[in-house]
């Protein structure tokens, strides 16, 4: 109870909607989730926003006794709550209640979700598409926070090539993440070399290297 009475007053503080109306954007999901399965125990620190906003919804439904579930636009802010338990709850939403993806660690610190793929190798498109499926992207290492968080994993092996979300595809020698950033250090010796096609961005021990997309390696998503 402790963490609901800490937590309820900041719903008058954020933007969170209670109506029946779902609304739409393009880069909106509904979260569904019944209230029962909601584990209450997280801390707020331990929250990304958008999570935060997620368990505030439900628990703000579960304060009434006829509601059983919960739907959060995370585009629109409207919080939804159900008046009978859905009998589903969406893979990706229930997820995100628990703040565990399967396969991905949690940097709460940099409020990080990320998972390391390392035995189910493909090409650079291939493995976009794939942490695509998962409501992510190939991982973006552009501060330098995340790439000694990344190159510290346990499961990191740095003799590997593993894709990351970079490319030069759309200006020749000019590398940049999927989220805009500029990518220009923290490159391997020698490297980009700007071999042929090589248009694409992996890590080998802890530092950037160029290399053709059609390549079949390991590959890291971030959820975002
Ligand atoms: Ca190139
Ligand atoms: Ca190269």
């Amino acid at each position: 109870m402790d963490f609901i009475r800490k937590i309820l007053p900041m719903v008058y503080l954020i933007n969170i909607r209670y109506q029946h109306v779902r609304g739409t954007s393009s880069r909106s999901f509904d979260w569904l989730q019944d209230v029962d399965g909601a584990d209450r125990s997280y801390g707020p620190s331990l929250l990304t926003t958008t999570e935060l906003y997620l368990v505030i919804c439900l628990l703000g439904c579960s304060n009434t006794a006829k509601c059983k579930a919960a739907t959060y636009n995370n585009g629109t802010g409207e919080c939804n709550c159900l008046e009978r338990k859905t009998g589903m709850t969406s893979q990706l939403g229930n997820r995100l209640w628990n703040r565990h993806f399967d396969g991905f660690l949690y940097n709460a610190q940099l409020e990080w979700h990320i998972g390391l793929f390392l035995n189910i190798q493909k090409t650079q498109a291939e493995a976009e598409s794939f942490c695509g499926t998962l409501e992510g992207r190939l991982v973006v290492l552009d501060t330098d926070e995340k790439l000694n968080y990344f190159t510290g994993l346990s499961d990191y092996q740095a003799g590997r090539f593993i894709f990351v979300g970079s490319t030069d595809e759309e200006t020749e020698r000019s590398f940049v993440w999927s989220n805009g950033a500029n990518l220009t250090t923290n490159w391997y010796t020698n490297e980009p070399n700007h071999y042929r096609d090589e248009n694409c961005v992996a890590i080998y021990h802890s530092a950037f290297i160029d290399i053709s997309c059609a390549s079949i390696c390991d590959f890291a998503c971030e959820i975002v």
